[in-house]
């Protein structure tokens, strides 16, 4: 049977990426996804998530937005690249084709709460954006917590320096974890299973020349490949580094085995100039923290997954 799966996604390249690997594998069934104002605008990213669907004639989970604030927004630069990926060139290719859920979306946090009351098995959580919808959700309904199987959760720097720098921070914390400390720390002491994926990993785990050139070359027969390529095209090769961050992330959802895990116990930071900061912690929360992976063996499998359609 295809496990069930919630995603909350953060709107960037890397996110749009995530939801296309989980949407397109046999291995797990997407139900819903929610798109959140991280490192995008939310109503801009939603389009484009439409609009991947429309591309790929795909079928399937419900896409909600949630068009909240979160209390530390995302740089201004990274958000605008939102407008720049929503008019892809390759998206003129829609035009005449039937519109992917044409009704006006419903609120993540709700969605995700149906999906969850509805369910008969426990079902897996995916968040490559901030905890904020999230957090939400099982503040409204705790009983809901029980439905989790687990959560996987792209975010956080241990042992490694974080990747937020600006003036009135320290540079410890990661993006995802500082955006929202309140929310990271409402899920860490819930009740709820945790797999973190930090940068401690996804640092390890570039998006290289090498690995866009094969996804490139077999572009040529895969529309899914294509898109995936032009995403990567956009923010690589710029003097920026861009990750598997949350692509890796998702990997470890289709392919569990992949991963090694330990167990640690950790902590948040939730104010200050370390807002955002996790370190592990004598008195903290255990979390199975992803600690190792073959980076082949994750590019193999995106590239396999996306080489399907
Ligand atoms: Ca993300």
């Amino acid at each position: 049977m295809q496990r069930p799966i919630l995603l909350d996604q953060g709107g960037h390249v890397d996110d749009l990426l995530s939801t296309l690997l989980l949407w397109l594998s046999p291995e797990v069934e997407l139900q819903a996804v929610g798109v959140t104002n991280a490192g995008c605008y939310a109503d801009l990213a939603y389009e484009t998530t439409l609009k991947m669907a429309t591309y790929l004639n795909l079928e399937g989970p419900e896409i909600a937005v949630s068009n909240e604030e979160v209390p530390n927004p995302f740089p201004v630069n990274w958000r605008d690249d939102s407008v720049v990926i929503n008019e892809l060139p390759l998206f003129e290719d829609i035009a005449l084709k039937r519109r992917y859920q044409t009704e006006r979306p419903r609120r993540s946090d709700i969605v995700f709460s149906d999906c969850l009351k509805a369910s008969r098995v426990p079902v897996t959580i995916v968040a490559t954006a901030p905890l904020t919808n999230l957090a939400k959700v099982f503040r409204q309904n705790p009983e809901l917590e029980a439905k989790v199987k687990e959560i996987y959760i792209m975010g956080g720097a241990l042992k490694v320096d974080g990747n937020v720098e600006l003036n009135e921070t320290d540079g410890s914390a990661e993006w995802n974890t500082y955006a929202d400390p309140h929310a990271f720390k409402a899920i860490l002491t819930s009740k709820i299973p945790i797999k973190l994926h930090s940068l401690d990993l996804t640092n390890n785990l570039p998006v290289t020349e090498d690995f866009l050139s094969r996804l490139e070359e077999q572009a040529v027969k895969s529309k899914a490949s294509k898109l995936a390529s032009r995403l990567w095209q956009l923010v690589s090769g710029k003097g920026f580094q861009y990750y598997f961050w949350d692509t890796s992330t998702a990997a470890a959802i289709i392919e569990p085995s992949l991963f090694k895990y330990k167990t640690v116990k950790i902590d948040v930071t939730t104010d200050g100039v370390s807002r955002g900061k996790v370190s592990t912690s004598l008195f903290g929360h255990k979390v199975q923290l992803a600690s190792s992976v073959e980076k082949s063996s994750v590019e193999n499998l995106i590239l396999s997954i996306f080489s399907m359609v």
